[in-house]
């Protein structure tokens, strides 16, 4: 989230689009009914089905599975031709008048620079114009036609009401009230929120669903205010902690980036993320990135880490390629991998094509499962009927389970979608043999250490010296880690005015990553979490819940990366000279001096206005993007595409380009595209979802979970059970072109049908929460269903739009 849970009650419009935050977030669903009750607040939910957060809302739009850019092109289409934006917002704290290369261009769906063979684009014409002091062409006129904001005007000019209607099945009334209300913030003094999650991530175009999503909010100056932002509602209660700590394949701690193949040379990998100002006076906040790498490097190899061998930059992985979950279990088919270890992980159950990954683990020599319970990935191996109807002969994969504990007996931070770091402690003492992630992890660690100290092997130098001093090697405490994470003086730290000045005594930890140096005097093991665990102490467990503007800050309350602050870009919520933009929700201001108020300032305390730091700290241009400069794998500006198991089987924004139906830079392994279905066989769009009663495929293995939601149904709408000749309580057979599953129907009036370019769609709704263990009726996994194809981006499977079929058994 750019702003958090509590924030929402500040919003004076509510957009729940892609998610369902009644029901698979119900605890901070009720900020939303705070802005409704206090703050007279319009709540607006735009779904494929009228779901549990629609029932209470203020207003409901349906809208076709996959086709949500065409609905947020069509509001910035909305906005920019009706001049309904904040227009002092956009002209200093965006890129709207900075100008683009002249060779990037945009042809019937495709951006300048693809490579068809690949599947990828060559992004070098995807940039701004530079000056030769380096320093990007701007037009403020906006005139220049190929300013950023001529650019987007014709981009999404095809982004009508009406094609909105037809492509994505939204009455156009309806589409056009979404709009207004967003129009109805472009102003001072009001703010808009955007709550989603998978509804637009589980796409092959999520990611740039969610930036089409943050150019609307720009455009109303809705980002850095107080009520407004880009709001991800998080999944796993600690899911936030999981990315900040890099534990993607190709991310290193606090958003650092592993190097890749080519990156042998250290300066270079330096270089390139040390991003120079591209205007004069931005603070461009990566050309610390040197500080934090070396800091980083300093907390896990400690003495080993030297100036001399650059920092043990040797010692980090070069990735060939990236290393997702879709390329993992793509490789284990391919015979490729030998053995894998999931943690917390029932990748079964939880990735798309459920039949694929059982032959992939099957093709391994051996599977470590580390879980509390004995999951279905676990036990994959077996024949469980109809719902994993595997020869267990047949399989020769060895498998280990090691069973975990679970979060409530052990202490430590969870880190929620807020960017909060709370501090819980430990409730019960672990059953039977369970061990803690941390200890097995150790021990596994100090096994593999003495293999190599025996044996040697294969440059073992990053195994043999990674740093390990922790009170109880066994079993380091959360303590240990948490103050890792935040980081320690390892020399007496100098005032560079004044050497003889000591800032830091050796030991000691830091106050936060301004401290931090890239001269190996530093260690911190996530510069984002520097702050966390201080001098002071654990800043993660304080509970002050003191909110002296009322504004929902509570400053004392945990801790939230970075520094503290609350809403992220805050700076942004004041005009160029300083002034809130809505006294009535004032986050800071500066008052001639200093920057102050309800929140952490994003610029420090004393940067004044007239040095024309922009908000946007992190980019170089001290702006935001609307043209994301060479950033996205598919083009700088979000373009609709469909989904690859498409309904139409053309692209109706781009109807005579085939190469454009589905995502040009989408992850599709070669062997894969005769995986996707057909319309003519497969007519109806299934989509995956939560319900409240279970977690995932856990809660399943608890009685009181199982009693409120204990079959596996599916849900189609009373049009199509009409057709089909289905009621209530039938079972059904529901088939993709990867396999089928049956279930019972339920037959309701949430869903219905829409006409898509003149043809009726039906969607089918598919709960994922079942499967053959726990203590629920055993049922079918979901993913038997969904396609083997990921975002281009991040690689999220596409989850939420397949084509299926429904027949009644
Ligand atoms: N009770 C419970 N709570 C949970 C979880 C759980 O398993 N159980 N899981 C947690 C996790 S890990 C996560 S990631 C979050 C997920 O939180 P959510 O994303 O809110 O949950 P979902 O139910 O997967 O999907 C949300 C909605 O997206 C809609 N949708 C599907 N396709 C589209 C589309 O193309 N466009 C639009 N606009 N909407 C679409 C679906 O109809 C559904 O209503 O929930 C978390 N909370
Ligand atoms: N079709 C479809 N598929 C989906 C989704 C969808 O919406 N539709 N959603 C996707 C999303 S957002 C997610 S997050 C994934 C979730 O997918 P998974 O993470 O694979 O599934 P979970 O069942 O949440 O959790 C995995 C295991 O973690 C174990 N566990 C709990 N606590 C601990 C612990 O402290 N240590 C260890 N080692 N294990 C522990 C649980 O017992 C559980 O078996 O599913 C994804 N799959
Ligand atoms: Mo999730």
């Amino acid at each position: 989230m750019t702003n958090h849970w509590v924030d929402i009650k500040n919003a004076d419009v509510i957009l729940i689009m892609g998610g369902n935050a009644a029901e698979a977030h119900p605890c901070g669903f009720k900020w939303v009914t705070e802005a409704k009750a206090h703050n007279k607040a319009h709540f607006m939910v735009v779904d494929p089905r009228f779901n549990r957060s629609a029932s209470v809302a203020d207003f409901y739009a349906p809208i076709r599975s996959g086709s949500d850019i065409v609905f947020l092109g069509g509001i910035i289409n909305y906005l920019l031709s009706n001049d309904k934006i904040h227009h002092e917002y956009v002209h200093n704290y965006t890129d709207f008048s900075f100008i683009v290369r002249d060779d990037f261009a945009f042809v019937d769906g495709i951006f300048s620079g693809y490579n068809e063979e690949k599947r990828t684009y060559d992004k070098k014409s995807w940039d701004y114009e530079l000056g030769e002091d380096g320093y990007v062409l701007t037009d403020p006129t906006l005139q220049h036609p190929r300013c950023v904001y001529q650019l987007m005007k014709k981009h999404y000019e095809s982004y009508t009401p009406e094609k909105v209607e037809s492509v994505c099945g939204t009455p156009k009334e309806k589409f056009l009230h979404v709009a207004e209300k967003f129009a109805s913030t472009a102003v001072a003094g009001r703010a808009a929120t955007i709550l989603y999650a998978l509804g637009w991530t589980q796409h092959s175009i999520g990611a740039q669903i969610l930036r089409c999503a943050a150019m609307v909010q720009l455009l109303c100056g809705n980002i850095g205010v107080a009520g407004g932002g880009m709001n991800a509602l998080r999944g796993h209660s600690n899911i936030q902690g999981l990315t900040d700590l890099g534990l993607l394949s190709a991310s290193l701690p606090g958003y650092l980036t592993l190097p890749g193949e080519k990156e042998q040379d250290y300066q270079g990998y330096i270089a390139a993320r040390t991003q120079k100002p591209l205007r004069a006076g931005q603070m461009s906040y990566w050309q610390n990135y040197p500080k934090f790498h070396v800091s980083l490097m300093k907390s896990w190899f400690g003495a080993a880490a030297t100036a001399e061998n650059n920092w043990a930059y040797d010692y980090l992985p070069k990735l060939d390629k990236q290393y997702d979950m879709l390329q993992y279990f793509q490789l284990m088919n391919e015979g490729k991998v030998n053995g894998y270890i999931a943690q917390g992980f029932n990748p079964i159950a939880s990735l798309s094509n459920s039949g694929r990954v059982r032959d992939g683990l099957a093709k391994l020599k051996f599977l470590v499962v580390m879980d509390p319970l004995a999951t279905e990935t676990s036990e994959f191996w077996k024949n469980h009927g109809e719902f994993n109807d595997i020869d267990a002969a047949s399989v020769q994969t060895e498998v280990f389970r090691l069973p975990t504990t679970c979060f409530a007996e052990e202490e430590g931070a969870v880190v929620s979608s807020s960017r909060v770091l709370q501090w819980h402690w430990k409730a019960a003492e672990p059953p039977g043999e369970a061990r803690t992630d941390v200890a097995i992890m150790s021990a596994l660690h100090h096994r593999l250490k003495a293999l190599y100290a025996k044996e040697g092997g294969a440059f073992a130098d990053p195994i043999l010296n990674l740093d390990w001093k922790y009170a109880q090697p066994d079993h380091p405490s959360s303590e240990e880690i948490a103050k890792e994470y935040n980081g320690k003086a390892l020399a007496d730290l100098l005032d560079p005015k004044d050497p003889t000045k000591v800032l830091r005594p050796a030991g000691q930890q830091l106050s936060g990553f301004g401290e931090l140096r890239d001269d190996g005097t530093t260690a911190s093991g996530c510069w984002i979490y520097a702050g966390c665990w201080t001098q002071a102490g654990n800043q993660m467990g304080r509970r002050d819940n003191a909110d002296p503007t009322g504004i929902g800050n509570t400053l004392n309350w945990a801790w939230a990366w970075p520094a503290n602050r609350r809403v992220l870009y805050n700076r942004a919520s004041c005009d160029v000279q300083g002034k809130a933009f809505n006294p009535r929700r004032k986050l800071i201001e500066w008052n001639g001096k200093a920057w102050g108020g309800a929140d952490i300032p994003d610029m420090g305390a004393t940067l004044a206005p007239e040095t024309g730091a922009g908000p946007f700290i992190m980019t170089p241009e001290g702006v935001a993007r609307f043209f994301a400069r060479k950033g996205m794998a598919e083009g700088p500006f979000p373009t609709h595409y469909e989904p690859f198991d498409t309904p139409l089987g053309f692209n109706p924004m781009y109807p005579d380009n085939p190469k454009a139906t589905s995502s040009p830079a989408a992850r599709v392994f070669k062997n894969i595209w005769d995986t996707f279905g057909k319309a003519s066989e497969f007519p109806h769009v299934g989509t995956t979802y939560r319900l409240t009663e279970h977690f995932h495929y856990w809660t399943k293995h608890a009685l009181v979970n199982a009693i409120t939601q204990p079959e596996q149904f599916v849900e189609i709408g009373e049009a199509l059970a009409k057709e089909l000749g289905i009621v209530a309580g039938d079972k059904v057979k529901v088939s993709s072109k990867r396999g089928f599953i049956k279930a019972v129907a339920v037959v309701t009036k949430r869903i219905k049908p829409m006409k898509i370019e003149g043809k009726t769609v039906h969607h089918v709704g598919i709960p994922i929460h079942w499967g053959f263990k726990g203590v629920t009726k055993p049922g079918f996994l979901a993913n038997t269903l969904t396609p083997f194809v990921g975002d281009g981006n991040t690689n999220t499977p596409e989850f939420k739009t397949f084509l299926v079929k429904v027949e009644k058994v």
